[in-house]
């Protein structure tokens, strides 16, 4: 099996740059594989299935007209995507953690954003915003209005990441042991932090794997996984 797995595109109406590089990348990569995996932020906000605007609308039907299968996993900026829009795109939803079998090689797949814990106000806002309360609270809400709110907690994300250090925004190394241990696997593959690489990861016997995917500005990078040989590429657009 060939699958092509991406993350942060952080698609936007007001970036139709963004929009044409993604529609570039399934014609051209996405053709002739099995299995196109999508790792969260996949648009820069999203607030509800129920907006149903010309450009919510588009992507679904990109999706929908590629011939491989689509995995969607939710990510920090588009965890409200439900039913509805995996309907219109023909894609399925990913837990997050979940596990793929690479052709005999067991991956873990994450967004990446739930390992970022020293970042202590993220992780609050995080379990917040994930909670059923807000989020039955926050859909019944005119979607204007829910437009608003989500630039408000973009606002302060982005003054917030200004202020935080360096080392506190990426993934936690310790975190990242365990989650691969718990999922009794080797390799691991997230997105989020936007710093795309290949680590080595010390798990005592043995060590394993992570791939962190690229966000998307005027190049990305992501990772190709023919059968169980997998290879982070460069996409420059
Ligand atoms: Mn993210």
């Amino acid at each position: 099996m060939k699958r092509i797995f991406i993350s942060d595109l952080h698609l936007d109406p007001q970036r139709e740059d963004l929009t044409s590089a993604f529609e570039a990348f399934l014609e051209n990569h996405c053709q002739d594989i099995d299995e196109l995996y999508i790792l969260g932020d996949f648009f820069e906000v999203w607030l509800g299935d129920d907006d149903d605007s010309a450009f919510n609308r588009g992507i679904a039907a990109d999706l929908a007209a590629l011939p491989c299968k689509v995995y969607l996993m939710h990510g920090n900026r588009d965890f409200l995507i439900g039913e509805t829009f995996c309907k219109q795109s023909g894609a399925e939803l990913l837990g997050d953690p979940s596990i793929v079998d690479l052709d005999g090689t067991p991956a873990l797949l994450m967004h990446g954003d739930s390992l970022c814990s020293l970042d202590a106000e993220y992780m609050k806002a995080r379990q917040l915003l994930r909670s059923p309360a807000f989020q039955a609270d926050f859909l019944q809400k005119p979607l204007e209005e829910r437009a608003t709110i989500a630039r408000q907690i973009r606002g302060e994300s982005k003054a917030h990441t200004r202020e935080t250090a360096e080392d506190i925004m990426d993934v936690t190394p310790s975190e990242v042991v365990s989650a691969m241990n718990d999922a009794g696997v080797f390799l691991f593959i997230h997105g989020h932090t936007h710093r795309p690489d290949v680590h080595e990861v010390d798990l005592g016997e043995q060590s394993g794997r992570r791939y962190v995917l690229g966000d998307w500005h005027t190049s990305m990078k992501y990772l190709v996984a023919d059968g169980s040989e997998v290879d982070l590429r460069h996409y420059q657009f």
